[in-house]
Parts: C-alpha cells; sequence; structure tokens
C-alpha cells in the first residue's frame, strides 16, 4: 500500500543520487615531482666524435643528473635552465679536479639553454657546481673515465 507520496519522494531521492555519481569524479593528477626529459643526462657521441650530454637544472637546486661519465676526449655540455624563477651557472671547481676546466656557463637565466666545450685527457672525479647555490647543496661531478674512444692509436 504505497502512497503517491511515498514513490514521488523515492524518485527524488535517485535522481539526486544520480547526479552526484556523474558530477563528482576527480581526474587523475600527475605527480608534482619534475621529470627530466627524454634524453637528459645520457651520452651520446655527436657526428664530429664529440660526447655530447645534457643536465638540467630548474627552480630548485640540483643538477639532473648529479653525476655523469665520460671518456677522455671531446666534451660538449649542454646546461638547461627549465626554471621560471631561479638563474643558475654551471662551473667546474677551482682545484678539485685532476685538471682545471676553464669553460664556464655565468649566468643561465630561466628558460634558458647553454653549452660549453672542452677536452678532457686526465681521468678522475671533476667537481661542478652552481657557484650561486653551492651553499645549497647544487654540486655535482663529471668523472672522466675509461680509455678514448677510436682516435687513440693505443701504446
Ligand atoms: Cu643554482
Amino acid at each position: 500500500m504505497t502512497s503517491n507520496r511515498a514513490r514521488v519522494l523515492l524518485a527524488a531521492v535517485l535522481l539526486a543520487v544520480g547526479l552526484v555519481g556523474c558530477s563528482n569524479r576527480t581526474p587523475a593528477t600527475p605527480d608534482a615531482t619534475r621529470t627530466p626529459e627524454a634524453g637528459i643526462g645520457q651520452v651520446t657521441t655527436a657526428p664530429d666524435g664529440a660526447q655530447e650530454i645534457t643536465i638540467e637544472t630548474g627552480d630548485d637546486y640540483v643538477f639532473t643528473p648529479d653525476t655523469f661519465t665520460v671518456a677522455p676526449g671531446q666534451v660538449r655540455l649542454t646546461v638547461t635552465n627549465t626554471a621560471t624563477q631561479l638563474t643558475h651557472n654551471f662551473m667546474f671547481t677551482t682545484g678539485a679536479g685532476p685538471v682545471d676546466i676553464t669553460e664556464q656557463i655565468p649566468l643561465l637565466a630561466p628558460g634558458q639553454s647553454e653549452t660549453i666545450e672542452f677536452t678532457v685527457t686526465e681521468p678522475g672525479d671533476y667537481p661542478f657546481e652552481c657557484t650561486f647555490h653551492t651553499a645549497l647543496g647544487q654540486v655535482g661531478t663529471m668523472v672522466v673515465s675509461g680509455s678514448a674512444a677510436p682516435t687513440t692509436a693505443g701504446g
């Protein structure tokens, strides 16, 4: 013996539930962590024989990656600043490596990308830093390891 009134009420409740169920879907939000673009930190060999590598820095105080390894020879290093706020730079720490590398990027504004080129012969660890943020731990190491690629005649 359901009354008309009860039936109307039931319909209204079902309608309300249906609306809420449809409209309140939360989209999957991506993580806020900065992931480097493809190819970042990978050493490749250019047609002219130079070893090419790109590292990144952003609105934080890290180089990504902060360590990379090259063989003795020519190195073409690109530093990309993906930041919207922070200005960085890139310098090899004087006196810290087996040999001083004087090539540097004195200023890297937000969104800028600069490339330096140099030749390394002595194997070992070559520490580098962003001198603006050394105290905040923005440092890294280029490792020179192994023997030079094809050009070495042996001996
Ligand atoms: Cu910096």
